[in-house]
């Protein structure tokens, strides 16, 4: 399939980032048994790699808005409002970790509504891109669909786990207790970006986490819902983005987790 202008420059920026990406994991793994551990030296990675990007797309689009998980927002001056949206590393506790399940996320917003997304894991090379109306994509060459399961009790479904710093571990007890009691199978990655890719290529037949940011989110749900599935608010129809609690699956499980996930009271 031939790439469009706008996807050619974010996987050129991703490929990019991901060069170091690749070496310093390499280096992460050694960094495990030092004491003072690899912390610092994601901390350099992820900044490394966003300002990659960053320089990237600023270069090819120099009128676009810019907002990055850690170099912030950067208003744009370009008249349709494009701004690019950035996580460099979603995942970090798992690369911090020398967990090889990470990825890069670039989402490109149009007038607020989200265009064209990526997603990124360089370890195991999987690129999977989505622009509005024109399909969601794996390496360029297998179209994303989600499952097309209709029955939860077959499902596989995967979540974001509250941890240390993190509020709602008692609401999401109820979640999980809900949850469990009518899935096949659950599971928690780490990385919202790849949950959300991996529903849209139908590995997860659906996903919800609460507390995300919009590089959380941007890439994926554009991705999912290209792949002919649905992303909205947990509690309600409305934009993840809005409060950053998101609910995605095809449109039968859908329904059914929104009911489960409401009825779950802490
Ligand atoms: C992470 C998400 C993950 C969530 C973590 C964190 P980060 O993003 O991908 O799903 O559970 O709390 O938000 O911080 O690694 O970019």
């Amino acid at each position: 399939m031939s790439l469009s202008p706008i996807l050619t420059v974010m996987i050129n920026a991703a490929r990019k980032a991901a060069r170091g990406l690749q070496r310093d994991f390499g280096e992460v793994e050694n960094l495990q048994v030092s004491v003072k551990g690899p912390g610092d030296f994601v901390t350099a990675s992820d900044r490394k790699a966003e300002k990659i990007i960053r320089e990237e797309l600023l270069k090819a689009r120099p009128l676009f808005g810019f907002l990055g998980e850690e170099t912030g927002d950067l208003e744009g001056t370009d008249p349709a409002k494009h701004r690019w949206i950035v996580d460099p590393i979603d995942g970090t506790t798992n690369f911090i970790h020398g967990v090889p399940f990470f990825s890069t996320a670039i989402a490109l917003e149009r007038q607020g509504e989200v265009v064209a997304g990526l997603i990124y894991n360089p370890i195991s090379d999987e690129l999977f891109t989505a622009e509005r109306g024109r399909g969601a994509f794996l390496n360029d060459r297998r179209r994303l669909r989600v499952a097309a399961r209709r029955d939860i009790h077959d499902a596989l479904i995967c979540c974001g786990l509250p941890h240390r710093g993190n509020e709602g571990n008692a609401q999401f007890r109820a979640e999980l207790t809900a949850m469990q009691g009518r899935v096949a199978g659950l599971r928690r990655s780490g990385s919202a970006c790849l949950d959300l890719a991996y529903v849209a290529a139908g590995r997860y037949d659906g996903y919800w986490e609460r507390g995300l940011k919009p590089w959380d989110l941007a890439a994926g749900m554009l991705m999912v819902r290209e792949a002919g599935g649905f992303v909205t608010d947990i509690d309600s129809q409305a934009d993840p983005m809005a409060r950053g609690d998101v609910l995605a699956a095809n449109a039968d499980l859908i329904v059914e987790m929104r009911k489960l996930l409401k009825d779950a009271k802490a």
